[in-house]
């Protein structure tokens, strides 16, 4: 993938900075609306808007330009299943035996617990693996940089494309995921990084009443 090559910025384009303002502040406003969802309806998600949310994802900055991710998009019942039956064991051990107090007490008002059903219910699960190393056509082992930033940008990146298109995520993560590897027939290079869980809320669906933290108590200005 060495590019020794430079092209113009013809893709950038300078707005007037009213626009700007108003693009701000449109997006934020949109992005607000953004919620982790656990309750998931059935209705199937047609594949070409989880393509496309997989290109922007694609588009993020990683490492080198190594893109360090692949995306395993998930819709087929039987393989949501042994997902499912996977994570919950994981779960059963975690909420039972390796959930510490402290851990116990910053998810109580998430209301969390070791079942799933929004794995088989959910038209899309996303399992994202990170690649520390990949191999080059000859056979070469090549290390890869900045990894987890580099897929954490391209997750994020998805969540707000799955966002902006008008579906429901929840970013899901037992403590161990390794079973990811062999049900899904992943390399070993391959580190599973997050399942995200993608499809339209229940009709039902209760999100927390949690807040975000205030500019102020975020950032500095200097
Ligand atoms: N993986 C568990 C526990 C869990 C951990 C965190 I940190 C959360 O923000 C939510 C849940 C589960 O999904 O139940």
């Amino acid at each position: 993938m060495a590019e020794n090559t430079f092209l113009p910025l013809t893709d950038y384009c300078k707005l007037p900075e009213s626009e700007m303002k108003r693009r701000a502040s449109e997006f934020y406003v949109e992005m607000r609306k953004r919620h982790t969802v656990r309750e998931f309806s059935d209705q199937p998600v047609d594949r070409n808007i989880i393509e496309d949310c997989l290109r922007t994802a694609a588009t993020a900055p990683s490492g080198a330009n190594q893109q360090p991710w692949s995306f395993i998009a998930v819709s087929d019942f039987t393989v949501k299943r042994r997902i499912r039956e996977a994570a919950e064991k994981i779960e059963k051990e975690f909420y039972s035996k390796e959930i510490t107090r402290k851990w116990r007490d910053a998810l109580k008002h998430l209301k969390t617990g070791p079942s799933k059903p929004f794995l088989e219910i959910a038209p899309y699960l996303i399992a994202i693996f990170s690649q520390s190393y990949s191999y080059s056509a000859n056979g070469e082992k090549t290390k890869h940089y900045y990894v987890t930033e580099s897929v954490g940008i391209a997750t994020g990146m998805l969540i707000t494309a799955l966002h902006h298109a008008g579906l429901v995520t929840l970013t899901y993560t037992p403590v161990n995921m390794r079973f990811l590897n062999k049900i899904l027939s992943r390399p070993s290079n391959e580190k599973p990084f997050m399942i995200l869980v993608v499809g339209y809320p229940s009709e039902a669906a209760l999100v927390p009443a949690i807040q975000k933290k205030a500019l102020e108590d975020i950032s500095v200005f200097i």
